[in-house]
């Protein structure tokens, strides 16, 4: 069984953000520190987290947000792996990099450590801020359009975007592509944002009482697209142990509205019937874990990359990515 450090770490976020009136909770912040332990002990045969970086710098986050302390120790995990850069992976560097920054910046605010490692945090935060300042593109995306608010919450938590240009760069390009944020997973990260707020302000929330915002929204469906497309679906494995690098190769007629998803449903029901795969169901939509009767494996590091030709990696999930008639596309076990 794997730690649920991250997700523990969101709940716990999020039930604080939402004023419960009594608090409940008490055992699952002590839960949160197992995790975090457990979490750690698998770093001591693989020199990371088990899970990942950005799930243990949410469960630093969230536990400062309930005011608790950690270890002196565990904050020295991070500051060490933000050092010697080990936070990035597979593109996903600026997540990362923000989550941490933002834990560290609220284990120094509330004054959960002492003078000489609060100073060492604060630093550390602000080169995190200036290096995603850095990163920024010319269009004002700082890693892609789905960190940009992570990279945002930094420079709002560290007090920065009042002297930061990148920070009025970044938020035109959010206002810019607002709809490209229609999941659950990616609004949650957006919306503080959109409101001047990080994570770290669910800490200093005032528990008055509000107005009930949460209401439903009446979703349109999605308009229909007349017509039909046809899509080239590929399977790579270029690790070591496959027998070959192109498992699979064909054309896939579908609806012109289809996602990828979809494509690969189509391409399961085309006689001889060759093509399988499996997904399974996250908070971010349905993640591809197994392709031709290979598996994704947590433990190895190794998931089932998605690629628009030539190469160029998508920054949605199967059930969002709509591709276009002539389009290739490619699943690659990869590894991260
Ligand atoms: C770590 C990470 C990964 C790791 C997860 C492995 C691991 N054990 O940690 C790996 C490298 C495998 C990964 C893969 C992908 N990821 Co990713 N990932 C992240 C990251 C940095 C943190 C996720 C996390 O731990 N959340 C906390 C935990 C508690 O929440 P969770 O929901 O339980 O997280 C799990 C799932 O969400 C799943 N997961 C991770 N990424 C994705 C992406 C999609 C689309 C789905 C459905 C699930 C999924 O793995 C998580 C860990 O078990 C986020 C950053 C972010 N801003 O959210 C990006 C992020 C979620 N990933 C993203 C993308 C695009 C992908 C890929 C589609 C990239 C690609 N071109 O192949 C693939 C998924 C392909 C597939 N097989 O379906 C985007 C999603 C954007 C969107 N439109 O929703 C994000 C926001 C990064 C970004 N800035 O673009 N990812």
């Amino acid at each position: 069984e794997w730690p649920h450090t991250g997700r523990l770490a969101l709940y716990l976020l999020g039930l604080r953000a939402t004023c419960p009136p009594l608090s409940p909770q008490r055992s699952l912040v002590t839960w949160l520190k197992y995790y975090l332990e457990e979490d750690w002990r698998g770093s001591r045969r693989h020199g990371h987290p088990l899970t990942s970086y950005y799930q243990y710098g949410l469960g630093v986050l969230a536990l400062c947000v309930h005011h608790k302390r950690v270890r002196e120790e565990v904050i020295r995990r991070l500051l060490t792996a933000q050092h010697h850069g080990r936070l990035g992976h597979s593109g996903n560097a600026v997540d990362t990099e923000a989550v941490v920054a933002l834990a560290f910046t609220c284990l120094e605010r509330r004054r959960l450590v002492g003078t000489g490692l609060a100073a060492e945090l604060r630093a550390a935060a602000h080169r995190a801020s200036r290096s995603m300042a850095e990163a920024q593109g010319p269009d004002g995306i700082i890693g892609n359009i789905y960190s940009t608010p992570w990279a945002l919450q930094v420079f709002l938590a560290t007090g920065v975007c009042q002297t930061e240009p990148a920070f009025g760069r970044a938020m035109a390009a959010l206002l810019e592509n607002l709809e490209a944020f229609g999941t659950a997973a990616t609004m949650a990260q957006v919306l503080p944002v959109l409101h001047g707020r990080s994570y770290l302000d669910i800490a200093s929330m005032h528990c008055r009482e509000e107005s009930d915002t949460l209401t439903p929204m009446d979703i349109e469906p999605p308009t229909e697209v007349p017509g039909n497309k046809t899509v080239q679906l590929v399977v790579e494995c270029p690790l070591p142990w496959c027998y070959e690098l192109r498992l699979y190769d064909r054309l896939v007629p579908v609806p012109a509205a289809a996602s990828l998803l979809d494509v690969l449903w189509a391409a399961a029901a085309l006689e001889p019937h060759d093509f399988k795969f499996h997904t399974q169901d996250t908070p971010q939509g349905p993640f591809l874990t197994q392709v031709l009767g290979l598996e994704a494996r947590q433990e190895k590091r190794n998931y089932w990359q998605l690629l628009t030709a030539p190469n160029m990696p998508l920054q949605m999930g199967i059930a969002d990515y709509r591709p276009q008639d002539g389009e290739t596309l490619i699943l690659r076990l990869s590894e991260w």
